[in-house]
Parts: structure tokens; C-alpha cells; sequence
């Protein structure tokens, strides 16, 4: 992926009906191809008169919107806070099938005492996010786990958080399937959990 201006729009790792039945094609191709598409373009289109951000990767403008022209402060904060948090999100899903590994398992027990705890506390903390968001399983820098939520497309870039593993809990993402139904849209996304990629993210904290 091209990691600075002009951003691209990120192809998914997967087709589009691969996780049926859990996320049906339509949603994941409306979510991925219009608006994931729209956060690509304007962001390029805030950064188009620019040209000393140019060179910028994602993660540098998103730690450093404050020192961004105030113009384009906020679009570059919620558009590349779209792509950055999308691009995950749909890196960290995958076709029904895979379990955790017994080292990922190990550490969420650790965290949250079983598999099924982790699985409570997600579903709580994507439900009480009021409005537009994000739930995240989280590593701290001891490498105690945790669950967080974040508004609109705030990113944890600028906390000592490392992302294992976003929920996006915006209606774009179920309301086509599950319509206000957000609590049946977490259940059926743990069928669907890259754990192989929540594995590699976590382990530099299993060393
Ligand atoms: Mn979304």
C-alpha cells in the first residue's frame, strides 16, 4: 500500500461474500468499496493543496494533527482516522473458521479470565459506545489486554495502546443485515476474527 499522499483505497484480502453468513457481501461491499472509498478521497482531497505533507506517512499526520494547517486539521483527523481504523477492520476479519491460537487464548484468559469473558466484555463495550465508534482489544505495554472504545474515527495512535483487534460499531457496518440490531452483528463478528493476525500483532508482548 502506497503509505503516503495520494492514498489508495486498500483491496480486501478476501471476497466479498467470504463471510457470509456472519457479514453478508453486500454490506462488506458497500462498507469497503463506497465508504471506505469516500474516507480515501477526502482525505487525498484535504491534503491535495498541501504538498509539504506530501511525503507524510498515515500514522505521522494522524500523531501529528495538531501541527496541521487548522484548514485541514479535521478532515485529515477523521478521514486518515477512516482509513487507518478500515484498514484494519477489514485486515482482521476472515472467512468462519479459525480459533485463536493457544498463545493468543493464553493471554486473553490471563486478561479476562476465559475466552467467553472476552467475548462479554467486547459485546458490552461495543454496545455502550453511543453513536459512532469503535471497540478495540488492546494490548497496554505490560501486556495486560484490555477493551476500549473510541468515538467517531479516533484512532489509538496517540495512546500507549497497540490495536490487536477493532470492532467498527458504526450502522455502516450492519445495519443492511442486522439493522439496529448491534449486539447480533458483535455475535455473529467473533465467527469471523482473524485470531491468526491478532496472534502476530500480540507477539511481541508474548516474548
Ligand atoms: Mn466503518
Amino acid at each position: 500500500m502506497n503509505d503516503h499522499y495520494p492514498f489508495v483505497l486498500t483491496g480486501l484480502p478476501y471476497g466479498t461474500g467470504a463471510l457470509e453468513p456472519y457479514l453478508d457481501a453486500e454490506t462488506v461491499r458497500i462498507h469497503h468499496d463506497r465508504h471506505l472509498k469516500s474516507y480515501v478521497e477526502n482525505l487525498n482531497r484535504a491534503l491535495k493543496d498541501y504538498p509539504q505533507y506530501h511525503c507524510k506517512s498515515l500514522e505521522w499526520l494522524l500523531t501529528h494533527t495538531g501541527s496541521l494547517p487548522p484548514a485541514i486539521r479535521e478532515a485529515v483527523k477523521n478521514n486518515g482516522g477512516g482509513v487507518y481504523n478500515h484498514n484494519l477492520y477489514f485486515s482482521m476479519m476472515a472467512p468462519p473458521g479459525q480459533e485463536p491460537g493457544e498463545s493468543t487464548l493464553r493471554a486473553v484468559e490471563k486478561s479476562f479470565g476465559s475466552a467467553e469473558r472476552f467475548r462479554q466484555e467486547m459485546k458490552k463495550a461495543g454496545l455502550s459506545r453511543f453513536g459512532s465508534g469503535w471497540a478495540w482489544l488492546a494490548a497496554c505495554p505490560s501486556g495486560q489486554l484490555k477493551i476500549v472504545t473510541t468515538a467517531n474515527q479516533d484512532t489509538l495512535l496517540c495512546t500507549c495502546l497497540t490495536p490487536l483487534l477493532p470492532l467498527d460499531v458504526w450502522e455502516h457496518a450492519y445495519y443492511l443485515k442486522y439493522l439496529n440490531q448491534r449486539g447480533d452483528y458483535i455475535d455473529a463478528w467473533f465467527h469471523i476474527i482473524n485470531w491468526k493476525d491478532v496472534e502476530s500483532r500480540l507477539g511481541r508482548f508474548l516474548l
